[in-house]
C-alpha cells in the first residue's frame, strides 16, 4: 500500500483529457467555454460529470440549489466527509479551466485512489457548486452561499437573469432541483483547487500557490435615472445625462482603487443602458461596481467613499442615483492546519510553491465559514482568466492535482 510520498501522484493524461472532453460541451467562439449556469449546456456538462463519477464508484446527492455531491465511501460511516470541489459553470466568454480544473482534479483524486486501491477513514465528496460565477444570476458563489447560510433559498430562487428568467424556474427547467435541504450536510473539511487567475505564480516561477487568504468583495449595483431625449435635437444644456454620470462614476471608482494601493482593485464589468438606442439619451443606466481587497478596513472604506462620491456626481447632473449591494463577502483567512498540510504536500512532492492571497472569489470563501477550508492554486499564462484565451500547461494542472491528492489523503486519513 503506497503512502503519501513523493511517488504518489495522479494520472496527468486522464485529468487533461477529461478537462478537454468537458470543454466540448458549451464551447465558446474562440476556444474557451460558454457553459453558463442553468443553461442546456450546463445540464449536459452535469450529466457527463455524473456519468464519470458513477463510473468511478461514487453515488450522487443533489440539493435544492442543484449542487452535486458525489460520494466515495470511507471505512468509518460516522466520520464526517472531506469535501473537494469547485464549479463547472463558466463565464459567457470564459476559459476551459476556471472551476473545471478543481472539480475534475477532485474526480481525478478519486480515480487515482481507486487505481491504487487506497481506502480512507473519512468519505470523500467531490462537489460541483451551482452558479459560482454569478454571471447570469448575481451574486457569485450563490449555491455555496446558500449552503453557508448567507442567502435564503427564496432569495436565490428569485434572482433573475438579464432576460427576466428566475433562477428557481431555470433550475427546474433543466431538471436539477435536488431533494436535499441546502446546508444539511456537515463537513470534516473543504479543499478547492483552482487556477490563480492572476500573474503572480507565473511571474515568480512557482508551480503551487498555497492560498492563505482570499480578498473580500463588494458588488455595488447602481441605477442612475436620467431623461430619455433625442441625441440630435436636445441642446447640451437641457440634457439629464445618466450615461455621462456613469462615465464620471467609473473614473471615480478607478481613482478610489488607485488611492487604496497596494492591495485593492475596483472596476465595472457590466453596464445596461435603457433604451440602449443609438439616438436616445439613456433614461436609465444600471451598472455594477466590483471592488475587492484583502484588508477589511480598506474594502469598507472604498465602498463608503464610492457611494458618497457617486451621489454627488449624480446630483451634479440632476440624475437620480440608487445603489444596492448585490454581492459581498469579507476577506477570508483559510484554516492554518490545512494551509500547512498543502505546503507540506508541495514540499514532499518537490514542487516550488509560495503563499498567496486569492484575488478571485471562490466557493471555498463561503465554506470557510462553516468548515476548515483551504485552496491550492496553479499558475495561468499571463495571469489571464475570464477570457477565452485562458491557458495553463498540463504540467501545472497535474502538479496542483498531486498536491490536492496528498492534502486530501492526509485529511481523509488513509486506512490500512
Ligand atoms: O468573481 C469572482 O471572483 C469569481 O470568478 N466568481
Ligand atoms: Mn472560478
Ligand atoms: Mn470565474
Amino acid at each position: 500500500m503506497p503512502a503519501p510520498g513523493e511517488n504518489l501522484r495522479i494520472n496527468p493524461d486522464r485529468l487533461w483529457n477529461s478537462i478537454h472532453e468537458l470543454a466540448e460541451i458549451g464551447p465558446g467562439i474562440a476556444g474557451g467555454s460558454n457553459r453558463q449556469t442553468l443553461t442546456d449546456d450546463d445540464a449536459k456538462g452535469r450529466a457527463l460529470f455524473q456519468k464519470w463519477c458513477e463510473a468511478a464508484g461514487m453515488s450522487m446527492g443533489v440539493d435544492q440549489m442543484g449542487t452535486m455531491f458525489m460520494t466515495r465511501p470511507g471505512t468509518d460511516p460516522d466520520a464526517l466527509p472531506v469535501y473537494v470541489g469547485s464549479h463547472l459553470d463558466t463565464q459567457p466568454t470564459g476559459g476551459r479551466y476556471d472551476g473545471v480544473l478543481g472539480v475534475l482534479a477532485a474526480l481525478e483524486v478519486v480515480r487515482s485512489l481507486n487505481d491504487l486501491n487506497i481506502q480512507t477513514k473519512h468519505p470523500i465528496v467531490v462537489t460541483n457548486w451551482t452558479n459560482e460565477e454569478g454571471a447570469r444570476f448575481a451574486p457569485a458563489m450563490m449555491a455555496s452561499g446558500v449552503f453557508a447560510g448567507q442567502f435564503s433559498l427564496d432569495y436565490a430562487y428569485g434572482r433573475k437573469d438579464s432576460d427576466g428568467k428566475a433562477f428557481g424556474d431555470e433550475l427546474k427547467r433543466i431538471g436539477w432541483v435536488g431533494d436535499e435541504q441546502v446546508g444539511a450536510r456537515k463537513m470534516h473539511a473543504y479543499l478547492e483547487y483552482h487556477i490563480e487567475q492572476g500573474p503572480i505564480l507565473e511571474a515568480e516561477g512557482k508551480q503551487i500557490g498555497v492560498v492563505t487568504h482570499g480578498q473580500g468583495l463588494w458588488w455595488l449595483e447602481f441605477t442612475l435615472t436620467g431623461k430619455e431625449a433625442h441625441t440630435g435635437s436636445t441642446p447640451m444644456t437641457m440634457r439629464v445625462n445618466a450615461g455621462l454620470a456613469m462615465a464620471r462614476i467609473m473614473e471615480m471608482v478607478q481613482a478610489v482603487a488607485m488611492d487604496a494601493q497596494p492591495g485593492a482593485v475596483g472596476g465595472v464589468g457590466q453596464v445596461k443602458f435603457s433604451p440602449n438606442s443609438r439616438n436616445v439619451l439613456p433614461g436609465t443606466v444600471v451598472f455594477t461596481v466590483d471592488i475587492r481587497s484583502p484588508d477589511q478596513a480598506k474594502l469598507d472604506g472604498m465602498r463608503a467613499r464610492i457611494e458618497a462620491e457617486a451621489a454627488k456626481i449624480a446630483a451634479a447632473f440632476g440624475v437620480g442615483c440608487a445603489v444596492e449591494a448585490v454581492g459581498h463577502f469579507d476577506p477570508v483567512a483559510f484554516d492554518p492546519t490545512l494551509v500547512a498540510r498543502v505546503r507540506k504536500a508541495a514540499e514532499t512532492l518537490g514542487y516550488s510553491h509560495m503563499d498567496i492571497i486569492s484575488g478571485a472569489g471562490h466557493d471555498a470563501c463561503w465554506m470557510n465559514r462553516i468548515a476548515p477550508s483551504v485552496m491550492i492554486m496553479c499558475p495561468c499564462v499571463d495571469g489571464l482568466s475570464h477570457n477565452e484565451a485562458e491557458n495553463i500547461s498540463k504540467e501545472w494542472a497535474s502538479a496542483g492535482a498531486d498536491v490536492l491528492l496528498h492534502a486530501v489523503l492526509e485529511t481523509a486519513e488513509i486506512v490500512g
